[in-house]
């Protein structure tokens, strides 16, 4: 794996600056300060890392509702991202809706849409313009495991494997869609199986070990690069909050969310970059501090910045 120390040092930061945003962003929700609903991928952790971190700017990824690290990794500004979660104009998303649906194209971070899978298509469009363009770019797409059951999926991967489509599928498998697990859902027990069916590989990742997901996905990337086509990773992982706040949980067991906190991702990674002597104590709080501080930022700017205009309302909207 070309990784360097420094790159270990870089995706534990990551990791925590997309737990402890996520943290910070439930007490905004509480105070009243985000609008629009809020869904949290704290334990999701390696799946953001593993997959966004060494991307190129004009290769593209399209997150679900979920995860807003992906979105930091990518390149959004923290304060930009902050400000659209807050509602204010100059957020992502100009304060128009939830940031969960927004993206910016020059950073390669299209806007994830709100019918669950409807944006695989467009993912696998994007590849399809790369391959006709001729680039070596790679469009990354995320879904859920519910998704996967939706008729876009099928007709996404079935076109993407045809053309052998410059596309890396990214299933974020967190056992539920909503209320419902997986086996309720499907007859299988590895989405990645489905890959099978449409002629190119799928690969069932551990989702809590951010270096089995980035080497994954280096993998798939590689292929995707050099015009061998799609690859379907299936990241095996947890939510540990509901669906989203307002979720009274009453469909899954403590007990079942407290053996998935055990295999924290995060602390796995910390302990084997401890063993390593990369990290000690004393450097794990330096990167909370300092990951504490750009959050408090991100909040002070979206406390001071301006609310949209009534009148602004249909900016956007139509073409000029
Ligand atoms: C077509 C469609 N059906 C239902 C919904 C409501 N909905 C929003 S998120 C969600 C669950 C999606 O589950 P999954 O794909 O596993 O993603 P996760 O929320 O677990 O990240 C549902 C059913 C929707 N947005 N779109
Ligand atoms: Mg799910």
């Amino acid at each position: 794996m070309d990784i360097t120390e420094n790159d270990l040092l870089q995706m534990y930061r990551w990791m925590v600056l997309d737990r402890v945003f996520e943290e910070r962003t439930v007490e905004l929700l509480k105070l009243g300060k985000l609008v629009g609903f809020h869904h949290l991928s704290i334990g999701q952790e390696a799946v953001d890392v593993g997959t966004c971190y060494r991307l190129r700017r004009d290769d593209t990824i399209m997150p679900t509702h979920r995860g807003k690290g992906k979105y930091l990794l990518k390149g959004m500004d923290m304060k930009v991202l902050m400000a659209g979660m807050c509602g204010r104009a100059n957020g992502a998303g100009k304060g128009r809706g939830p940031a969960s649906h927004s993206g910016d194209n020059s950073i390669g971070l299209l806007a994830g849409t709100g019918l669950i899978g409807s944006g695989i298509p467009i993912s696998t469009g994007v590849a399809l313009a790369m391959k006709l363009q001729k680039k070596d770019n790679v469009a990354l797409h995320f879904f859920g495991d519910g998704a996967s059951n939706r008729g876009d999926f099928h007709e996404s991967l079935n076109i993407a494997g045809l053309m052998k489509l410059p596309v890396v599928y990214v299933c974020d498998n967190n056992c539920y869609a909503m209320t419902i697990h997986q086996s309720s859902a499907m007859a299988i027990k590895d989405i990645a199986a489905r890959a099978a069916g449409y002629g190119f590989p799928g690969v069932v990742v551990d989702g809590n070990d951010v270096l089995a997901v980035y080497e994954a996905t280096q993998t798939a990337i590689a292929r995707a690069r050099s015009g061998e086509g799609p690859t379907l990773i299936e990241c095996k992982t947890y939510r540990w909050m509901g669906h989203n706040i307002e979720d009274p949980e009453d469909y899954r067991s403590p007990e079942e969310v407290e053996s998935w906190k055990r295999k924290c991702p995060i602390k796995r990674f910390e302990e084997l970059l401890k063993k390593r002597n990369l990290l000690d104590d004393s450097k794990v709080k330096k990167v909370y501090r300092e990951v504490r501080e750009e959050i408090e930022e991100a909040v002070r700017f979206a406390d001071s910045s301006p609310l949209p205009l009534p009148e602004d309302t249909l900016l956007g909207v139509y073409a000029e």
